[in-house]
């Protein structure tokens, strides 16, 4: 483009008469010339809003081209210059840099997870858990507890006289009287497992009884580990009615860590880990069980405490598509049969019947672990 140069107009001094007589001559001055932006003044820029940088950041760490954050914040009404700035510059702040450094970190233990479960899914047992009757102490240890490996147990409750007694006419009868607790309302409340507290309620055992027996097919109300109905002195009489797994259990620590779930069919426990190890042991009614690795970590949008927010009896792959890499293992928890849940692995349970569970966490070996994140909500 050429450059247009200023027209130069020298108009001879303006001569003036005022009215008394006076002759004022008056000189023309020269103009310095007008800038582009005294003609147009730009108003100012506000800046970019903090959630659309937090948006960009997190959209950089997951690796999305910087022309698709471009036009994705332009289409969104973005002044283009501001979005360009913002995407472009992001990767020269030192705070951006320091958290760049924390992700590769996360990323290579997220490869190593997912190199394991490429590895795994190899293996004859990868979409099975074994069932067999007995195994020594040493046998559990070195092939399950040692390895965090699922199996189910189908021969050691025989001793259990729970499994014939505890119907609900004998649990009303002997126990009805006890003040109990129960998680309530849980159908006004899709997180109502995260929420504990809110939906603690207390009434006497044998009012619950009467209710799960009524209730048919629901999850509204369930007495689950947290209620901690084992540890009540009135209800010390129903550990006469178990055998504590002498092989695999501490029977001197059982009082603590013993917890009693009872609930009719539908009640769900939604998909978490444990922090601990567990033995699941089923006394009436038969359990889904939905378990899925640890390796598959990655996949399954971890975001509060040990809780997925996915339902995996009917998952959203439209907002949580990196789940359909997910294979679980489905099994059916039958009447005497108990299920080794490991540390870390991932699972759903859904009642199938109204159902009575009794789950361990009294090992012999060491059940302790250092969870960074998350510590805060726990469940078992
Ligand atoms: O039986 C249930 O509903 C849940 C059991 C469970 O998830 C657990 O013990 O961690």
């Amino acid at each position: 483009m050429t450059d247009i140069q200023p027209l130069k107009i020298t108009l001879p001094p303006l001569q003036i008469t005022l009215n008394d007589g006076q002759q004022v001559s008056l000189q023309w001055l020269p103009q310095s010339p007008l800038t582009e932006s005294s003609q147009h003044p730009e108003p100012p820029q506000p800046p970019l809003p903090d959630g659309w940088k937090k948006w960009v950041a997190a959209n950089k760490f997951l690796h999305q081209s910087d022309d698709a954050l471009i036009e994705c914040m332009v289409k969104n009404g973005i002044d283009v210059k501001l979005a360009i700035e913002e995407v472009t510059n992001l990767a020269n702040q030192p705070y951006f840099q320091a958290a760049e450094e924390v992700l590769q970190k996360l990323e290579k233990l997220e490869s190593i997870l997912q190199i394991k479960n490429q590895l795994a899914a190899l293996g004859s047992n990868y979409h099975s858990i074994p069932r067999i009757p007995f195994l020594s102490k040493d046998e559990f240890l070195d092939q399950y507890y040692s390895q965090n490996k699922p199996v189910i147990l189908t021969g050691i409750m025989k001793n259990w006289e729970a499994m014939e007694l505890w119907t609900p006419d004998y649990l009303k009868e002997n126990y009805g009287n006890v003040s109990i607790q129960v998680q309530g309302n849980r159908n006004s409340d899709p997180n109502y497992e995260i929420n504990l507290e809110q939906h603690r309620k207390t009434m006497l055992f044998a009012d619950y009884i009467d209710w799960v027996v009524r209730a048919g097919e629901t999850n509204d109300y369930y007495m689950v580990a947290n209620n901690n109905t084992l540890n009540r002195e009135e209800m010390q009489g129903l550990f006469q009615d178990m055998e504590v797994f002498p092989e695999y259990l501490d029977p001197a620590q059982k009082v603590g860590k013993t917890f009693f779930w009872f609930g009719s069919a539908g009640t769900v426990t939604p998909l978490h880990h444990d922090t601990i190890n567990i033995f699941l042991a089923q006394v009436s009614g038969r359990k889904l069980i939905k378990m899925i690795s640890p390796e598959q970590t990655p996949f399954i949008y971890n975001n509060i405490g040990v809780f997925s927010p996915i339902d995996p009896a009917n998952p959203d792959y439209n907002r949580y598509p990196l789940y359909r890499n997910i294979r679980s293992i489905d099994v059916i928890l039958h009447p005497g049969e108990v299920i080794f849940l490991p540390v870390g692995w991932w699972h759903y349970v859904k009642a199938l019947e109204m159902s009575i569970s009794v789950s361990f966490i009294n090992f012999k070996f060491p059940n302790d672990y250092d969870w960074k994140n998350p510590s805060s909500v726990n469940s078992y």
